[in-house]
């Protein structure tokens, strides 16, 4: 079997290494231009230069590592893959416990003044602040998969008033869910933190605007963990301008590494990570490739097969 291997923005070694006890026959490589002419029959790869998936003509799939497809999927049509070669993504993989790890912190930050206790701190102040009325928190979380479920859950489990938005209908044990265009307003209208899970795909480019933005409810708040290109940066930064939202908080961003001069940076209303959100492990996802490459070679179906029309 021959795996060519490619992500630019990972240290490669855990994975070639990972590979080679998975599948000790098997010759596999970490891909480079010199070697671009060297066929596979499977590739793994995370944000890769155009020319890495056009030199290959043999493969059978292409595993993305990453939760988001939409890089991948982009270059795969480009290179005339869509339609013989599935692109296939990762299900959950340990992504999805840290997501929603990582949007509880974000919510309970905000909601619970953990920041203005800081400062009490640095004053040496013990001084108790007004408890929340959850009530007045509800929370929206737009995209309801694997990862979308599970933060939408761990919200609900903390007796946040809990909504969910994804583009078909979908039904969670104590979450309010609501479906498509037409739902919209109404799952915007009700929420005041909002949380975006959602793929990147042509339908949800720009979703986080003034006018979806301007829906929420007063002294609303964002979480921002899709990507980067769900957001119209301006808009954001009027809102917070205006008072019109509280604060956000992004790990995600329409250009990554964030230059060091963006306004983002230094935003009193904004709190920012490195696009960390969920870090793909390597063993949970070794194990997910390794029987998926299993089962395609016994000619069995795989799961996570994107479908390029939806876009993830
Ligand atoms: C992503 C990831 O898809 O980091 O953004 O996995």
């Amino acid at each position: 079997m021959k795996i060519v291997v490619y992500a630019p923005e990972m240290d490669l070694k855990p994975w070639l290494d990972g590979l080679a006890g998975r599948f000790p026959a098997a010759d596999i490589w970490r891909w480079s231009a010199d070697c671009a002419d060297r066929q596979a029959e499977y590739a793994l790869a995370w944000s890769p230069p155009a020319a890495f998936l056009a030199s290959q003509r043999t493969l059978k799939a292409v595993f993305c590592l990453g939760a988001g497809v939409d890089r991948l999927l982009a270059l795969h049509g480009a290179a005339g893959l869509g339609g013989r070669t599935p692109l296939v993504r990762l299900d959950d993989a340990g992504m999805a416990v840290q997501m929603a790890e990582y949007v509880c912190h974000a919510l309970f930050t905000h909601t619970r003044q953990f920041a203005a206790y800081q400062q009490q701190q640095e004053h040496a102040v013990w001084k108790t602040l007004p408890a929340i009325d959850r009530a007045a928190w509800p929370v929206g979380v737009m995209g309801l998969g694997a990862i979308g479920a599970r933060v939408a859950r761990s919200v609900a489990a903390f007796d946040y008033p809990t909504l969910g938005w994804s583009r078909s209908p979908k039904s969670l044990d104590g979450v309010s869910t609501f479906h498509g265009d037409g739902q919209l307003d109404a799952f915007l209208r009700a929420t005041r933190v909002l949380v975006c899970v959602l793929p990147l795909t042509a339908a949800t480019t720009g979703i986080l605007n003034a006018a979806t933005l301007g829906k929420l409810r007063p002294d609303g708040y964002l979480i921002s963990t899709g990507r980067g290109g769900h957001l119209v940066e301006a808009d954001l930064l009027a809102m917070l301008e205006s008072g019109r939202l509280g604060g956000a908080t992004l790990d995600v961003f329409a250009i990554e590494p964030l230059p060091a001069d963006h306004v983002f940076w230094r935003h009193p209303r904004i709190q920012l990570t490195p696009h960390i959100s969920a870090i793909t492990l390597v063993g949970a996802s070794l194990d997910q490739i390794a029987g998926k490459i299993a089962a395609m070679e016994n000619g069995q179906p795989v799961t996570g097969r994107v479908d390029a029309d939806r876009g993830y």
